[in-house]
């Protein structure tokens, strides 16, 4: 079993439905051991969009890191999430951040989440649930991560 962190966003439909459905469909592959709290959070990338609903999750799952990404488009597909352009509106985005410690470089995969570091609404609900995660690359904390951004606006706890 490998521990995994994945992001989830929608912004699309009725975004507290489908990250309930999100954690229900992988719920059938993997055993999600902590869920974070449910962040809204302003656009990122391509700002014209409505805000989106963004949260993470810890789990661990015997699923190698190729068959975790396709169960996750499968996952997206099934939910109904239809072809986008590049950071556009989408009903539902499961990114794999973290899969155990490894460095994964494919075309196809690129683990750690390349962007992550870059991102409050993957930051905050990740230092959330594992502020001591050492990330394998540039081997700081999450919680250092988060201290090192310079811009945490428009991330918001829900409820
Ligand atoms: N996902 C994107 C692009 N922009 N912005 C927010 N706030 N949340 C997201 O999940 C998000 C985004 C592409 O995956
Ligand atoms: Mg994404
Ligand atoms: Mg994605």
């Amino acid at each position: 079993m490998i521990r995994v962190f994945l992001g989830i966003g929608t912004n699309l439909g009725d975004r507290e439905r489908n990250l309930q459905e999100a954690c229900a469909a992988l719920s059938q592959r993997l055993e999600i051991l902590k869920e974070s709290s449910i962040y809204q959070t302003a656009p990122w990338g391509y700002l014209d969009q409505p805000a989106f609903l963004n949260q993470v999750i810890e789990a661990q799952t015997a699923l190698s890191s190729l068959n975790l990404l396709d169960f996750l488009k499968q996952t997206e597909k099934q939910l109904g999430r239809q072809a986008n352009f590049r950071y556009g509106p989408r009903l539902i985005d499961l990114d794999i951040l973290f899969y155990g410690n490894r460095i994964i470089q494919t075309p196809r995969l690129q683990v750690p989440h390349p962007r992550l570091m870059e991102r409050a609404f993957v930051l905050i609900p990740l230092a959330e649930i594992a502020p001591e995660f050492v990330h394998p690359q540039n081997k700081q904390t999450v919680a250092q991560l988060l201290a090192a951004l310079p811009d945490l606006g428009g991330v918001q706890k829900c409820g």
